[in-house]
């Protein structure tokens, strides 16, 4: 059973998450029942509950105090028993509960008046849900059938900014916190952090930086993507994050235990996952690989773990055109291919991909990276691609 207390008017937990982003950060956990307790009462956990009864797909449970505490009053308390009693019956009776009870401030009697007055209403029917994606930071991101295009924030990565690789290197953490947040503010829905590289101890970069932008709102508000090709590094910042996250990434590289087992953990931690189009045989470079690679990993998931498809984020790789090698040129085309094959074969997946990776070639012209990645993000949004990793500006 998980309950949370939203502690004032701001509709919030005390660490700072709205209760729908709550409920997505724990929903993995399959609890009894979720639920509101103790706080400022029933009468103003009324909105907060009626928010939990329409989204979360298990039993609602509540047990308010009684009423706010006010310490003028003999008890600490105000309501009377029947006061406390009538305002979860009015609950039941709107259907938001399925178990009730009383925190601070409540006494036998008030417990006795609830269960006499609530026992002949019948308990809230347990809402279907559709199979949408729902992330979360302080606040929900739910992915539908129809959501536009979402952005992912490139620049928090050291392997593809110099700049904030300087700042990281350097120690510059309040600035390198400005960059997180000037991702947001240019629109990014969704942050990539990334401390691969050499000079660092990127484990620890990670928590450091996790833990820092934890305490920024105007940032944590959005959902992390956890970037590194090293497993304790994910791991780590699974630990630190407190909303639902994206993995980026697993793969088949290296077959399908170790896939199944990060993939296992990542349902334990409540992550959605990139899963990027990767097998014994190395990175798919061709449609044909690409939906070869995704089918297999789609089936394996589901088959082996019963994964939720909707946290299924395929990256069929966008790889560098016109490198001067004729074999690349069709890599743009291929990666489009492969996301309308991905958009009708695999049901509730998602697709992502680097979208800086294309116009490599182009380093240092950043007009024409810029054309270049307009075009490729048109007709890439076109045939299905759900999100983006790019300068978000
Ligand atoms: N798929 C997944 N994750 C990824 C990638 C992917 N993570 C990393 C990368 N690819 C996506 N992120 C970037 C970030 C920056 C750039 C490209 C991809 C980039 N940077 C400029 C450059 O290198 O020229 C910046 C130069 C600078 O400012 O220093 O292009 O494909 N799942």
């Amino acid at each position: 059973m998980i309950s949370g207390t939203v502690t004032d008017a701001s509709g919030r937990i005390l660490s700072g998450q709205t209760v729908s982003a709550f409920w997505n950060s724990v929903r993995h956990a399959k609890p009894l029942s979720m639920g509101l307790n103790c706080a400022m009462g029933a009468a103003l956990m009324r909105p907060y509950a009626e928010e939990l009864a329409k989204i979360a797909d298990t039993y609602i449970c509540v047990y308010p105090n009684a009423g706010l505490p006010n310490p003028m009053s003999e008890t600490g308390f105000d309501e009377e028993p029947h006061d406390t009693s009538n305002l979860l019956t009015e609950f039941a009776e709107s259907g938001f509960i399925n178990i009730a009870g009383g925190c601070c401030g409540t006494t036998p009697a008030h417990i006795k008046a609830v269960a006499e007055q609530i026992k002949n209403i019948s308990p809230r029917k347990i809402p279907t849900q559709d199979t949408f994606t729902r992330l979360a930071g302080l606040e929900p991101l739910t992915i539908k059938e129809d959501t536009l295009f979402i952005n992912v924030g490139e620049r928090t990565n050291v392997t593809g900014s110099k700049a904030f690789a300087r700042l990281i290197i350097e120690e510059k953490f309040e600035e390198a916190v400005s960059v997180a947040r000037q991702q947001v503010e240019n629109g990014a829905q969704v942050i990539d952090i990334n401390m691969d590289e050499g000079m660092l101890d990127s484990l620890q970069a990670m928590q450091y930086f996790l833990n820092l932008i934890a305490s920024e709102p105007d940032i944590a508000r959005i959902p992390i993507m956890l970037d590194s090709s090293k497993w304790d590094v994910i791991e780590a910042g699974l630990k630190c994050v407190q909303g639902k996250a994206i993995v980026n990434s697993i793969s088949l590289k290296e077959g399908d235990e170790l896939f199944l087992e990060h993939a296992r953990l990542c349902l334990n931690y409540g992550a959605a996952v990139i899963v990027m189009a990767f097998d014994e045989k190395g990175q798919a470079d061709t449609y044909e690989r690409k939906i070869e690679i995704c089918k297999r990993a789609y089936n394996t998931l589901i088959n082996e773990l019963d994964f939720p498809p909707e946290d299924i984020i395929f990256d069929p790789n966008i790889f560098a055109v016109a490198t001067g090698i004729e074999e690349h040129n069709n890599y743009a085309v291929d990666f489009i291919e492969a996301t309308k094959w991905i958009k009708q074969n695999l049901p509730h997946a998602k697709i992502s991909g680097g979208v800086s990776n294309v116009s490599f070639s182009f380093r240092g012209n950043d007009i024409a990276r810029e054309a270049i990645h307009t075009v490729f993000l048109h007709h890439a949004i076109k045939a299905g691609l759900t999100m983006g990793i790019v300068n978000a500006g």
